[in-house]
């Protein structure tokens, strides 16, 4: 086809093609370029077809209406958050955050909502179809949260997607709008301890490509490791929010770690580090209303800068607690569009509005508008149904097991995968043990998987906390614990409990210092070289940040990029179900380039299981060589 295009181009037959017509006419490998996309596209389709998508059941494609876009939104004239901040700066906004007399609203459907109720599974193509006119819709919003967290490692991990180009995209799309992520302080988007370095880089990166509120949190509350993440914000001309994770109960006399006291000291020292707000991370949503309405008139009354309040509804009181916090003076609350909130996610932001009628506080939203961008979602939602954590219905258990919204689905899954699916009361009771044996700990990404790591491993040797101390030095701990109880996320509040660090470490090693501080600086150049030599091509920064906090995730995103080139034009039910035989679709590739998609046949399998599918590729036959591998 390639010399077909060449002999037929006007140019080349009235003798006009020179050496330089190859060079000067891309048209020419647009075909071949087309081809070579059509048939990725449909590498991928039929692997799914044939193969499935991990947790989805196979050949049980549902029909789906396309979901209802709105069309009569009322729009006006505002300006927004993100206008002081670009007009004027970084403090110019906590100004203007103090000067609101209403309540003002985080949207957090785009990260912590489809992270704590549908496994982080939502693609970009979902968000795209709705993020302008989320902005056209709600421009009073503050900020819309939506990166960082689990979605930078699940978006490579599980949805062959280059997180960087869904900020991008989200970017473009909402020019208006705060766009917020959640940082996990010396962890930034993974799971373990990063030199300094590198987190100053990824700061710096994410902020070049979007990011304008950075949400800084660490998962023991230990503020040596927020510190640089903060200066490093605050250097790029951004929002710095440094998040308090809130834990235990203020107002239970027999928690005495967690007092007011100890969080109003450390709203202090974050201030004095130049945080801009401060956030309380309330990430199981153990926060009572009173206790809410107590923490937040006593931090307004500590700090001179706006309160931030995340809550999860997974008791079902996050309404009141809100309610309460806004009494209590609280600048601004995360919800989620009504569809995507309660249970493990956020409270919703049409019930909060609601909540807050005749209040003098109530949030400036056109509530119609926010009802039309929530019918998208309700279609939406329907795609990612086998992603369903499973809790239905409010879930009081919360304040006994301290688990973090996002973390109770994933223990869960943990849990029947190494055989105790039918033990799991046990295995929450045993959550709460282990976080006593620990000292009571701040519970969330990466602490809270210590704590669950260690529960499993207790229930499933059928181990007491008795036979812990007794016995203990015979046991072989989860890694997870063991690099725990050495130091490597940081220092609990109160330190390790001697004894038990004992036990674990048998003789290891532990150090109380910043493991950033221990770690040598990375080398950027030399990184970036061998990043080259493996994915045959020089890599960006973004590229070089994602291969040094998940290098072999993102290895196996290069391999299936190649593979099956980019895939987040499918759309969702095709991406996760593959195609029905006789079924058409249309994938458009880049503006106005559609390839017409249809499944014809798929083959019976040869003697290595390999099968043939036939499509039909904008009219022309297509076989597509796919392994079988039930
Ligand atoms: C994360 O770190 O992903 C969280 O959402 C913590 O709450
Ligand atoms: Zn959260």
């Amino acid at each position: 086809p390639f010399m077909q295009n060449v002999i037929n181009h006007p140019n080349f037959q009235t003798g006009d093609a020179k050496t330089t017509f190859i060079d000067n006419t891309p048209g020419l490998f647009e075909f071949p370029r087309l081809r070579d996309r059509g048939n990725k596209t449909m590498k991928y389709i039929g692997e799914i077809t044939v193969n499935g998508f991990p947790g989805i059941e196979k050949n049980k494609k549902r029909y789906f209406e396309e979901p209802r876009v709105p069309k009569k939104l009322i729009t006006l004239d505002h300006r927004s958050a993100k206008n002081v901040l670009d007009e004027e700066g970084a403090d110019a906004v906590v100004s203007w955050i103090k000067d609101q007399k209403e309540l003002l609203l985080t949207d957090t459907t785009f990260r912590d909502a489809h992270q704590s109720l549908l496994a982080t599974r939502v693609r970009t193509k979902d968000f795209s179809k709705i993020a302008d006119l989320t902005e056209k819709a709600l421009p009073q919003l503050f900020s819309s949260e939506m990166w960082g967290g689990a979605t930078f490692d699940v978006a490579y991990r599980f949805l062959n997607e280059d997180p960087w180009q869904r900020l991008r995209m989200i970017r473009k799309l909402m020019p208006n709008t705060l766009l917020q992520m959640l940082f996990r302080g010396s962890n930034a988007v993974g799971y373990s301890n990063y030199p300094d370095n590198v987190l100053v880089e990824f700061i710096k990166e994410s902020a070049a490509q979007g990011i304008d509120v950075f949400r800084i949190f660490d998962s023991l509350n230990w503020v040596p490791q927020m510190e640089r993440s903060i200066q490093a914000v605050r250097d790029t001309g951004k929002i710095a929010e440094a998040a308090i994770c809130y834990t235990g109960d203020i107002n239970d006399p027999t928690r005495d770690k967690y007092t007011v006291q100890y969080y109003k000291d450390m709203a202090k020292e974050l201030e004095n580090l130049g945080a801009h707000i401060i956030a309380i991370k309330d990430m199981a949503g153990l926060l009572k209303p009173r206790a809410a309405y107590r923490l937040i008139s006593e931090l307004k009354a500590t700090v001179d800068l706006p309160i931030h309040l995340h809550t999860h509804d997974t008791s079902g009181n996050g309404i009141i607690t809100y309610s309460a916090a806004t009494q209590a003076g609280v600048d601004i609350v995360d919800v989620a569009t009504g569809a995507m909130s309660a249970s493990t996610s956020q409270p919703g932001m049409a019930s909060l509005y609601y909540a807050l009628a005749d209040d003098k506080r109530q949030p400036k939203i056109n509530i119609n508008n926010a009802q039309q961008i929530n019918h998208y979602w309700e279609d939406v939602r329907m795609y990612y149904k086998p992603f369903e954590n499973g809790l239905n219905s409010p879930h009081a258990e919360v304040y006994t097991h301290e688990m973090p919204g996002g973390q109770y689905s994933n223990l869960q899954v943990q849990a029947k995968a190494v055989g105790l699916g039918d033990q799991w009361e046990e295995v929450k009771t045993m959550y709460h043990t282990v976080n006593m044996m620990f000292g009571d700990i701040v519970k969330v990404t990466p602490s809270s998987k210590v704590v669950g790591d260690m529960a499993l491993f207790m229930v499933q040797n059928n181990l007491t906390e008795e036979d812990v101390y007794e016995n203990g030095l015979e046991y072989n701990f989860p890694e997870s614990v063991v690099t725990f109880f050495q130091g490597e996320l940081g220092q609990p509040v109160g330190g390790f409990p001697k004894k038990l660090q004992q036990i674990i470490l048998k003789g290891r090693p532990a150090f109380t210092e910043r493991p950033g501080a221990l770690a040598a600086p990375v080398d950027f150049a030399e990184v970036k070289a061998e990043l080259a030599e493996k994915i045959g091509y020089e890599p960006k920064q973004k590229e070089v940040l994602s291969y040094l906090m998940y290098p072999q995730v993102f290895l196996d995103y290069q391999t299936a990029y190649n593979m099956f080139a980019d895939v987040t034009m499918l759309d969702t039910p095709t991406f996760f179900s593959g195609m029905r035989l006789g079924e058409t679709i249309n994938v458009e590739i880049e503006k106005g380039k559609i390839l017409i998609i249809r499944l014809d046949e798929i083959g019976e399998p040869d003697i290595e299981g390999n099968r043939t599918l036939f499509f039909n590729l904008n009219g022309q036959r297509r076989e597509i060589l796919i392994k079988d591998t039930a």
